[in-house]
């Protein structure tokens, strides 16, 4: 008989991922859970919807009698929750909101599988955003909490209270630190999607030889610890699959600026440029005619800042066996070539 497993943020990066892979392992129907939204975007599930294991359900992480429902009805052997408000950025403008999505919600998925289904095992996605101003590099799991953002803190308290819950009601419940991870499916609001998004809208202007927008950023030297999603999502199920629950670090275990980012997705478009100027008024500028093609917008600073995010999941490769295949050049080169598609069409 075929297991079963409910993924939250259905429609988001993780969720559409983890879906696909376990579609594509087999023996699992996966129900993915999306919440009410008056235009639903379903461009990241357009490739397995349809698939005769896989049921869309509806259901709102700051509702519990919908996660009840589904977990008694379902009676899910795995609860993957991936469905937050997960961008850092907007935290400090809807801090109450953040919380109880992102910590509330994990609470009534907890109280849900306690109360319904206490053998289904629960994995809940935590964030390096946790760690917050840094103490050493690189970082591992057992790095001090230092959230610099409601997001932060938020997903920090959600990693307290999934070990009150493993250890008070003996349950297999993980929050795993993932460092950021992008791909094809990420959202155009963070900074990866947005410079490969905007390289394919340039370089389709430079093409036609007419004018364009540079990209506006805000902290360029920010530096983050950047991997495919894809590989994530295998990791996460090797986690969820261990005989005893142990949480891990996911990361690349390389860290890049922001800066480096914005070289590279040009590059992988065929434009090369340069930066110059200092803080603020530094520009990425094109190689041929300086002519700006990214450049620093005050607007997209953030209130709090993580500098530096670097980590280390050695022991998840070692213990898990589990080995990431796109190094960031790749997924740089993988997300540009896929916006310069998408852009031709
Ligand atoms: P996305 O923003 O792409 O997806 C989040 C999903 O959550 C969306 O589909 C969203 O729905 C859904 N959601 C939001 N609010 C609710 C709610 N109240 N009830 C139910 N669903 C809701 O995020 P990612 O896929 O990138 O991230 C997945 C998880 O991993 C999140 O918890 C995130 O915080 C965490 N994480 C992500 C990292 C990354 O680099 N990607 C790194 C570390 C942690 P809708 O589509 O309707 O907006
Ligand atoms: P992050 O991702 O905050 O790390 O959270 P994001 O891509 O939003 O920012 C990364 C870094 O880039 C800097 N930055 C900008 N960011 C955005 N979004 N837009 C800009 O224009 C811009 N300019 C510079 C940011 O200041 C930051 O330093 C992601 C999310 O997926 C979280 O859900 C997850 O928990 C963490 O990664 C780990």
């Amino acid at each position: 008989m075929n297991k079963k497993a409910i993924v939250t943020g259905i429609l988001g990066q993780d969720g559409a991922n983890m879906s696909e892979h376990l579609l594509k392992l087999g023996g699992i129907d996966v129900y993915g859970m999306m919440r009410r939204t008056s235009n639903a975007n379903f461009e990241n599930i357009n490739a397995f919807k349809n698939h005769p294991n896989f049921t869309l359900v509806c259901g709102d992480l700051t509702d519990e009698v919908s996660i009840d429902k589904l977990v008694r009805e379902i009676e899910p052997n795995y609860f993957i929750n991936f469905g937050a408000n997960s961008f850092v950025g907007c935290s400090w403008d809807m801090p109450l909101q953040v919380f109880d999505v992102n910590t509330l919600g994990v609470i009534r998925c907890l109280e849900a599988i306690r109360k319904f289904k206490p053998d289904c095992r629960f994995y809940s996605a935590g964030s390096s955003e946790e760690l917050g101003d840094v103490d050493y590099s690189p970082q591992d799991i057992k790095h001090p909490i230092k959230a610099r953002s409601p997001y932060g803190a938020s997903k920090a308290a959600a990693r307290h209270i999934v070990k009150v819950y493993r250890e008070s009601y003996d349950m297999f419940a993980i929050h795993s630190i993932l460092f950021n991870h992008e791909g094809l499916r990420r959202g155009e609001e963070f900074v990866t999607r947005k410079i490969t998004k905007s390289v394919a809208r340039i370089k389709r202007s430079i093409d036609k030889g007419g004018k364009f927008e540079p990209i506006q950023l805000g902290n360029i030297k920010a530096r983050r610890d950047w991997s495919d999603s894809e590989d994530f999502m295998e990791a996460v199920w090797l986690m969820l699959n261990q005989e005893k629950p142990k949480e891990y670090v996911l990361s690349s275990n390389e860290t890049h600026s922001v800066k480096d980012f914005v070289s590279k997705a040009f590059n992988a478009a065929g434009i090369h440029g340069l930066w110059s100027g200092e803080g603020k008024n530094e520009k990425f500028k094109l190689f041929q005619n300086n002519t700006v093609l990214a450049e620093v917008n005050d607007k997209f600073y953030r209130p709090a800042e993580v500098d530096l995010l670097f980590g280390d999941s050695t022991p998840a490769r070692e213990e898990l066996g589990w080995s990431p295949k796109i190094s960031f050049d790749n997924l740089v080169e993988r997300m540009v070539k896929n916006d310069l598609t998408i852009s031709q069409t």
